[in-house]
């Protein structure tokens, strides 16, 4: 792939994938998009892999949107697939049985923004500038920013961040609940790292059942969202990895995990 880089650490089963064209600043093009489909295909598939996280490569961007020197010539048919496109594969992303972590280093704009957005959570470093800036250039989010974010930090805030086009800061974005936790920039990927092992060491079985339960539960009435989670509850029993975690504490030692 020549826009990401695709690493895995066999051992801690954390991969890293890096959006990897500082020259623009990491910005979204339609290779990036592909290549970033294809990465998630492969991470998908690969049973040594527990937890992703995202990044985008150098100090200064996370991802600074999607590219503007693209989208200039584009008419209104291709800005429509555009942004099917890039719904599509973030779309991708976000439903990955594996937890997604963004490192958000630097800039995360409009379709940077919500490819952080797409992950599980967000931990960004001091430095990172967060925002939409859509409305600026005569569009409006399409990677599915406008519905994400206002999901996640209510309307009225979504709609204060998405009609100015300003860019916050990462106390700001901490403050709003857009990002979990807000790192010196230096310390951002180890912090990262360290909770990714943290969640591999668990059942991955059981983390991707319980990212299940809340992104598909979230989509459903209350009842109906309690009643999906008791039935994968349910579904558990018949693991060896619930056989083997309540088995490891009974017998007070540390549980080693088959992911089944
Ligand atoms: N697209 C293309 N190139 C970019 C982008 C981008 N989004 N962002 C930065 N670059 C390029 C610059 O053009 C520049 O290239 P060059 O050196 O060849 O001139 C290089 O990266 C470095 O950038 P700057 O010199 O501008 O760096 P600064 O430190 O001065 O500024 C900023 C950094 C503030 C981040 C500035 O680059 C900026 O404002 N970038 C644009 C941010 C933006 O508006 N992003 C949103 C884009 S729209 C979007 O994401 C829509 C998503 C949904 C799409 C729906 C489909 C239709």
């Amino acid at each position: 792939m020549e826009h990401i880089i695709l690493t895995t650490d066999e051992q801690s089963g954390v991969a890293e994938l890096t959006v990897n064209r500082p020259q623009a600043l990491n910005a979204l093009n339609l290779t990036v998009l592909e290549e970033l489909e294809q990465a998630v295909q492969v991470v998908a598939a690969d049973a040594a892999v527990k937890v992703l996280i995202v990044t985008g490569s150098g100090d200064k961007a996370f991802v600074a949107g999607a590219d503007i020197r693209q989208m200039q010539a584009m008419d209104s048919c291709q800005g429509h697939q555009f942004a099917r496109r890039g719904q599509q594969v973030l779309g991708r992303l976000s439903a990955l049985g594996k937890p997604v972590i963004a490192a958000v280093n630097g800039f995360a704009l409009g379709g940077g923004l919500e490819l952080a957005l797409a992950c599980d959570f967000i931990y960004a470093a001091a430095t990172a500038r967060l925002g939409f800036p859509e409305v600026g250039l005569g569009i409006i989010p399409g990677f599915g920013g406008t519905q994400k974010l206002a999901r996640l930090i209510g309307v009225a805030r979504a709609r204060e961040l998405v009609f100015s086009a300003a860019m916050i800061d990462a106390e700001q974005a901490l403050a709003w609940g857009i990002v979990n936790k807000v790192c010196p920039a230096d310390e951002l990927l180890p912090a990262v790292r360290q909770l990714a092992g943290r969640i591999a060491a668990n059942s991955s079985l059981a983390v991707g059942y319980a990212k299940d339960a809340i992104n598909n539960g979230l989509e459903m009435d209350s009842d109906n969202g309690l009643r999906y989670e008791a039935a994968l509850f349910g579904v558990l029993f018949s693991s060896a990895d619930q056989k083997e975690g309540m088995s490891a504490f009974s017998e007070k030692r540390q549980a080693c995990f088959c992911g089944r």
